[in-house]
């Protein structure tokens, strides 16, 4: 927070009172900071997840529809409204900066079509992938089975690309074909896909049927982390969520489950009822389905809710955003995130994520948290460590009187309360006007 002339005179003086009173950042229990270097770099830094324009979700939905209605009403596998969806999609991505790749298959006496867009850059050890089927079935248009998932993985990869994102893991997206037929292509895609490149898939994201009409918001529930980073979002919206219970193998997830990658995901409901309690909760009809549209001819761009669209769409960009700028370290005993990750100034919260794996038991009475913030008046700044299980430990208070730049320091926290292995945070706040700066890099050392 840079101060006019003014306040810095007050600023001194009660920088010279506090240091009478020997006042200093209060320490949280089990915490202790190792004195502060300050040094700084120009950063390049990853924001959080931008707003995914709910405009631009129901542009692609639009194009949808005309091409259903410019190919015999469908775009289901095999007719020429799939492969008119796919070139829609495929020319957007090449346009934006994409490697783009189209697998054909065939089933049920046609050819299939897989398209899978690359983000260049990330590690490609460490692939973060998310996918839509893009197919209908042959009755309708299949705006919301599943234009809506595809519309919305479609914004979030251009979002990527607006935001000029550098990932710390390697994006990978993909739109399947013939998932209606039985999951056929993203069971193509995973069966030639060599054992190797498959280890090196750390999670697929599944969106299909994001925008049914009488709502629900049901997160999959097959992976704790995954499905917590989707909870944690509408959480923060105020939104409350259950987990996705019309069985598994339903989509596309369960080719990349049956192939032991984790998988999570979110829906909006089909064919099943919304009983009161859901309805009390997330408004909509009890008694009628989520979709009354189901594989219907109804299925059409006036067959969306717009607020589950846009929520949903956030939601996958958040995802993408969180899990892309993780890194999961092999077991050993430091792990480090050095992606940049800025901090909106006097604004909400970010975090940073290590992902920590393959260790036994609880964490250390004296982990060590090696920050690394680049941030003018430091002062500005309140810093959190959050354990997998949402347990914050306070590393550092705001403070009005430290100008110092940067923050530098090793902290010890004593976390032997909390298992080890798990999504572990760095969470930064900037909570007065003015002064700008982000993440450089955090690591935890057991
Ligand atoms: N199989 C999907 C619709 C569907 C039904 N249950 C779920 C659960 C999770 C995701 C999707 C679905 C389809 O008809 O495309
Ligand atoms: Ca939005
Ligand atoms: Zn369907
Ligand atoms: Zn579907």
């Amino acid at each position: 927070m840079r101060l006019s002339a003014s306040r810095r005179t007050l600023a001194a003086a009660s920088i010279a009172l506090a240091g009478l009173l020997a006042t200093a950042v209060p320490a949280a229990a089990g915490v202790s900071a190792a004195p502060a270097t300050a040094t700084a770099a120009a950063p390049t830094a990853a924001a959080a997840a931008p707003d995914i324009p709910l405009a631009s979700v129901k542009g692609h939905l639009t194009q949808f529809q005309s091409i259903a209605a410019a190919n015999g009403g469908n775009r289901a596998h095999g007719r020429t409204g799939y492969k008119a969806s796919i070139d829609y999609v495929k020319a957007k991505l090449d346009a934006a900066g994409y490697t783009t790749a189209v697998q054909q298959f065939t089933t049920a006496g046609a050819i299939g079509y897989n398209l899978v867009a690359d983000w260049p850059g990330g590690d490609e050890g460490q692939v973060l992938m998310a996918g839509a089927h893009l197919d209908s079935v042959a009755s309708g248009a299949g705006i919301n089975d599943n234009g809506s998932g595809s519309a919305a993985v479609l914004e979030t990869a251009l979002a990527v690309s607006r935001a000029g994102l550098r990932p710390t893991r390697h994006l990978r997206f993909a739109w399947w074909g013939a998932e209606e037929l039985g999951l056929v292509g993203s069971k193509h895609y995973v069966g030639n896909l060599p054992g190797a490149d498959r280890a090196k898939i750390s999670a697929y994201l599944n969106f299909d049927m994001i925008g049914s009409p009488n709502a629900g918001y049901f997160v999959y529930d097959d992976d704790a982390a995954l499905e917590k980073v989707f909870k944690d979002y509408f959480t923060g919206i105020g939104v409350s969520t259950e987990i996705e219970t019309e069985g598994d193998g339903r989509s596309d997830h369960a080719s990349f489950k049956n192939a032991g990658i984790r998988v999570g995901g979110l829906f909006t409901g089909a064919g099943r009822v919304k009983t009161a309690a859901q309805a009390q909760k997330w408004g909509g009809t009890a008694g009628q389905s989520f979709d009354r549209c189901y594989h219907s001819a109804c299925d059409n761009t006036t067959n969306i809710n717009d607020t589950a669209l846009d929520r949903n769409s956030d939601a996958a960009a958040h995802a993408v955003w969180t899990l892309g700028t993780a890194v999961t370290v092999p077991p050993g005993e430091a792990y480090e995130n050095t992606g940049d990750v800025t901090v909106p100034d006097n604004g909400p919260a970010v975090t940073s994520t290590v992902e920590v794996a393959g260790r036994t038991g609880n964490a250390p009475a004296a982990l060590a948290v090696g920050v690394d913030i680049k941030h003018t008046w430091r002062g500005d700044l309140v810093v959190d460590l959050v354990a997998p299980d949402g347990t914050a430990y306070r590393l550092k208070n705001s403070s009005a009187n430290d100008s110092a730049d940067n923050v530098v320091t090793a902290y010890t926290v004593n976390a032997s309360g909390e298992p080890a292995n798990g999504a572990w945070k760095l969470r930064v706040q900037d909570v007065a006007a003015q002064d700008t700066g982000y993440i450089d890099s955090w690591k935890l050392t057991f």
